[in-house]
């Protein structure tokens, strides 16, 4: 395990605070449509103890990767006095709970994803759980929910603002090839 490089405003030891990813492409036979899911999700967080300091308008998005079906995407500013990996477990444990079921395939449809993007402590590695999230640079459904929340974060790795990444993502997209 590593844990270095502080990069955001911290609450101290007590209050790691975090950047969350929310996803969902399926519907929940009691919270309803994506979109209904995630307000659920928000609500979850809460119940399992986490302060939600901010969450950000919802958007739809196109699939990336194999699933057919549009997702809702949000993201949330949480703290927390939980590790990263503590943190890590309680969301796949709310993933869980709406009904995620993991059956090794990678990005296939899902009722509730839940991602750690940033952390105020600043980078950490271990067998399970990468932070900042491996490919949350590339993704305008993680960047563009994200910056409505922590525009003024900094990814520890590439020492850029929540901001620059995504007006950097856009940028790129628009660009003639
Ligand atoms: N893991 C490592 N680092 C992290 C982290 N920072 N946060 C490990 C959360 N988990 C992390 O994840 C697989 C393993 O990654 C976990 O067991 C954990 O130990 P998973 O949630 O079981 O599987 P996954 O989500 O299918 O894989 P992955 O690679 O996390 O996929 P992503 O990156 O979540 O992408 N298109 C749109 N428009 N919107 C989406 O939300 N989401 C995906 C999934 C694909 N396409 C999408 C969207
Ligand atoms: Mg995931």
């Amino acid at each position: 395990m590593t844990a270095t490089g502080a990069a955001q405003p911290s609450g101290g030891a007590a209050h790691q605070r975090y950047v969350v990813a929310l996803g969902s492409n399926v519907g929940h036979h009691r919270h309803g449509p994506p979109p209904a899911v995630l307000r659920a999700a928000l609500r979850a967080l809460v119940d399992a103890g986490l302060v939600l300091e901010a969450a950000s308008p919802l958007i739809a998005s196109a699939p990336v990767g194999p699933s057919r079906r549009r997702y809702a995407n949000g993201a949330a500013l949480v703290a927390t006095p939980l590790a990263p990996p503590d943190l890590l477990a309680l969301l796949q444990r709310i993933e869980h709970d709406f009904g995620r079921v993991r059956r090794g395939q990678r990005w296939r449809a899902r009722t509730l994803d839940l991602d750690i993007v940033l952390w105020s402590g600043g980078r950490w590695l271990d067998s399970r759980l990468t932070v900042p999230h491996a490919a949350f640079r590339e993704r305008a459904f993680v960047l563009v929910p994200a910056t409505k929340i922590a525009r003024d974060w900094r990814d520890p790795v590439t020492r850029l603002w929540v901001k620059h990444l995504v007006t950097r993502l856009t940028r790129r997209r628009a660009a003639p090839r």
